[in-house]
């Protein structure tokens, strides 16, 4: 796994930084920071810092029974109704039946702020404030009353705290206080000793007990604790340390946070941050990109040159025509970074605000939302060298094939697990919500399943392949088994389902969602099916359910094309209601999925496009996460000026100050799945065949990425300069056969040793083997 490549790192710190000259007036423009499970944002505020703070187990509410076991008596009758165009009828009994009691669960909720309030002067001069994504440190400073103020802060996964170091260019000069707030929802807070300050509560009666703690290690001053505050007084420099936990993963919160705080105070600053670098470089450095229009060259792109302040470049990038691919370069790693940031081993996965969230009602609970959103946080995970950040998904997918038995049974009377639109912190799996348009939908846990199948391509690892991703998987395909239902034509159809979340109208001129057979399903269990065919054959194992899966699959609707020359996005050729709708769910097919693959079906792949072009004609695209799709989509169909102006769509419309993705509001697929469409554009590894260059853009006619993944095994790095590829480097983890395509020939392909590799070649395709590693360049 994740062989690492860091020649180019050392020369780009520039360009991997976010940059302020001034404090962040509202929360997204505040820099994030975090450990996975810990995280807080930083607004750099001369007199006041305020650090927002969050615990990704910090949600409202305890784990409920409420699958509707009314579902199961009504099933048939709903399907009935379905048949005979009677969707209305089917929808308001589906509502009734099959929703969960209650309805909805309790939101993610901050964990509170670290308030800071300075004695200082309230103005300053020469203030910076800045985020380095290669080293997870973010720093303010700026001179008051003649004194040079320092802080670095930084989330460190290492020694689970948030660390926070004052300085000050003069002995003595440090003077604050420091409290936390959880405004209106106060935990209770206790000083302890005079240098620690502890804050615990409840979130509602059967909710988890959360626990925080802030440690100080004062030199050359004195702190006290008063009342709700610590009070630091005449210090040169002052360490904080901030930890935080709760119920969900111990009996003892406090206990646990007070040990973790006085394990990381009772370190010198230098070891928590050298300890906290080196394990954040471990991720970040494997991957470099520098991306360049043609009048420069990417060398010149490595320059260590100073850029203007992030928010300023956005503004600039937004007003002109003349571009920046260097912003672009830098929103890929900042994906990069927040996936590290919100998802480590052990923690839950990214929600839909990764872990930053300052509201007590965030929209959509900041929840887990599986018909896109949660899926599409982890599409950088493993092209971006990152597969351990991976892994939180598939610990969540395995707790929601605990739970999706019982919902199976319960609801379906089926076999396997079944996960549909919505979870929360405990993975609950039942039917959430009261608004029809989206939530009648089975494919969640099907869709999330198939996460641990692409770790699996990517990595090769057959002892994952067996205990962990071939279970869920099995149990997955093992409920649409029985959940399928023939159409007329003898089709194996979903119903009731629906396709997220666009309306249609039926043959009898009657509007709904509800329905029977939307593609989308169709092609997530035709991946799904195959995902398990294959994982079944490498495992030598379950022949009977594999002619089975075998025989369902082959009777699944297949990408059809209609009146439009569109795919079709129900298994009949419906009008739809809103035919510039944000999701594109019946493109599953062409991304992620591989079913419509374009270079070798022209007429689908044309037939993708012109679904793409007519979403966009009526307004498409609107969301930060439905154009980050898009981006994947033209990417998919080779398209690098139409996936290039997507990425800009993005940057323009739908990106914070901070970068953050905005729905709006922020929701932070968007810097996920914009990321994963810059690799896309520059590599891509699906249907066995690696593509280098695949999509790439005019704007970015020279170029180095170092690191990407493939699948297959390999690590990928590319070269090009006036929009061709000068070298490919494929690093295999444990020799492999590899196939490389690029749009041009005759490639030669050498060894480490600079001997030429014996190719097949045939249809611009080269197979070859690779024992360890081969350069490929255009001959
Ligand atoms: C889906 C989308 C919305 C939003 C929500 C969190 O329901 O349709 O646009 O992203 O998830």
């Amino acid at each position: 796994m994740g062989k690492s490549t860091t020649a180019a790192n050392t020369t780009t710190a520039n360009m991997n930084r976010l940059l302020e000259e001034r404090p962040a007036g509202t929360w997204t423009e505040a820099f994030p920071l975090g450990n996975g499970r810990l995280g807080g944002m930083v607004f750099g505020g001369i007199q006041t810092e305020r650090l927002q703070l969050n615990e990704d187990s910090v949600w409202y509410g305890g784990p409920r029974e409420r699958d509707n076991p009314a579902a199961i008596e009504q099933l048939g009758a709903i399907r009935r109704l379905l048949r005979e165009g009677r969707v209305q009828e089917a929808e308001r009994l589906a509502l009734v039946s099959m929703t969960n009691a209650p309805h909805y669960f309790g939101p993610y909720q901050p964990l509170g702020d670290l308030v800071l309030r300075f004695d200082h002067a309230a103005t300053a001069t020469d203030y910076r404030r800045e985020l380095e994504l290669a080293t997870g440190v973010a720093t303010v400073e700026y001179v008051a009353g003649g004194v040079r103020y320092r802080r670095e802060l930084f989330a460190s996964a290492v020694d689970h705290a948030l660390v926070v170091r004052l300085t000050a260019s003069e002995p003595g000069a440090l003077s604050f206080t420091a409290r936390f707030n959880r405004r209106p929802f106060e935990g209770e807070i206790e000083g302890v000793g005079g240098r620690v300050l502890t804050m615990r509560g409840q979130c509602g009666p059967d909710g988890v007990r959360y626990a925080a703690v802030l440690q100080a290690v004062v030199e050359g001053g004195r702190s006290e604790t008063i009342g709700n505050f610590m009070s630091v007084t005449g210090a040169s420099a002052v360490t904080l340390v901030v930890a935080a936990q709760t119920s969900f993963r111990c009996e003892d919160p406090m206990a646990e946070a007070e040990r973790q705080a006085e394990a990381a105070a009772g370190q010198p600053f230098e070891r928590l941050k050298a300890a906290h670098e080196r394990d954040h470089r471990a991720l970040f450095d494997r991957v470099s990109l520098q991306l360049a229009p043609a009048a420069d060259s990417a060398q010149s792109a490595t320059q260590d040159k100073e850029q203007p302040p992030t928010s300023q470049r956005l503004k600039q990038y937004r007003e002109s025509d003349e571009g920046d691919p260097g912003l672009e370069a830098l929103f890929f790693q900042y994906g990069r970074y927040l996936l590290m940031a919100s998802s480590r081993p052990g923690s839950l996965p990214a929600n839909l605000q990764g872990i930053w969230n300052e509201s007590f009602t965030p929209p959509w609970e900041s929840d887990f939302h599986l018909n896109i959103n949660l899926q599409m946080n982890y599409w950088i995970a493993e092209v971006g060298n990152l597969a351990e950040c991976h892994e939180p998904l598939f610990d969540f997918v395995e707790r929601l094939a605990a739970n999706g038995r019982s919902t199976a049974q319960t609801m379906y009377g089926a076999r396997g697990f079944v996960a549909h639109l919505l979870s929360n912190v405990w993975a609950e799996t039942g039917l959430f919500g009261a608004v029809p348009t989206s939530i009648f939908w089975p494919m969640g846990g099907a869709w999330t399943a198939l996460h641990l199948w692409e770790h699996y391509r990517y990595n090769r690892n057959e002892a994952f392949l067996r205990d962990r991703a071939y279970p869920v998987l099995r149990e997955a395909a093992l409920f649409f088994l029985d959940y399928l239902i023939e159409d007329e034509d003898g089709r194996l159809i979903t119903s009731p389902s629906l396709s997220p979340e666009n309306k249609y109208v039926s043959t009898s001129g009657q509007i709904s969602v509800i329905c029977a057979g939307p593609s989308m399903d169709a092609q997530i269990l035709y991946a799904l099916f195959g995902a398990c065919i294959e994982a079944a054959e490498q495992l030598k194992t379950d022949e009977p359910l594999r002619l089975e899966w075998a025989s369902a699959r082959s009777r699944l609707p297949q990408p059809q094309i209609g009146r439009h020359g569109h795919i079709m996005e129900w298994a009949v050729d419906y009008e739809e209601v809103d035919p510039g709708h944000r999701h594109i769910s019946h493109l599953f097919a062409l991304h992620p999925g591989e079913q419509i693959a374009s270079h070798r079906m022209p007429e689908l792949g044309q037939a993708a496009r012109r679904t793409l072009e007519r979403r966009l004609a009526h307004g498409g695209g609107h969301t930060g996460w439905s154009q980050a799709w898009i981006a994947n989509f033209w990417a998919r169909l080779g398209d690098g000026a139409h996936a290039h102006a997507s990425l800009q769509t993005l940057l323009r419309k739908a990106v914070h100050p901070n970068l953050f993705g905005d729905h709006p509001p922020f929701q932070i697929d968007a810097n996920f799945g914009g990321a994963a469409a810059i690799a896309e554009m520059l590599l891509q590894s699906h249907l066995e065949e690696l593509r280098f260059l695949p999509a790439l853009p005019p704007a970015w006619s020279a170029g180095v990425v170092r690191g990407l993944r493939a699948r297959g095994g390999f690590t990928v790095d590319l070269d090009w300069a006036d929009g061709k590829l000068a070298h490919a480097r494929l690093t295999a983890d444990a020799g492999g056969r590899a196939c490389a395509v690029y749009s041009e020939a005759p490639l030669d392909i050498r060894d480490a040793r600079g001997e030429a590799v014996p190719a097949e070649y045939g249809g611009n395709r080269y197979t070859f083997f690779v024992a360890d590693s081969v350069v490929i360049r255009l001959l």
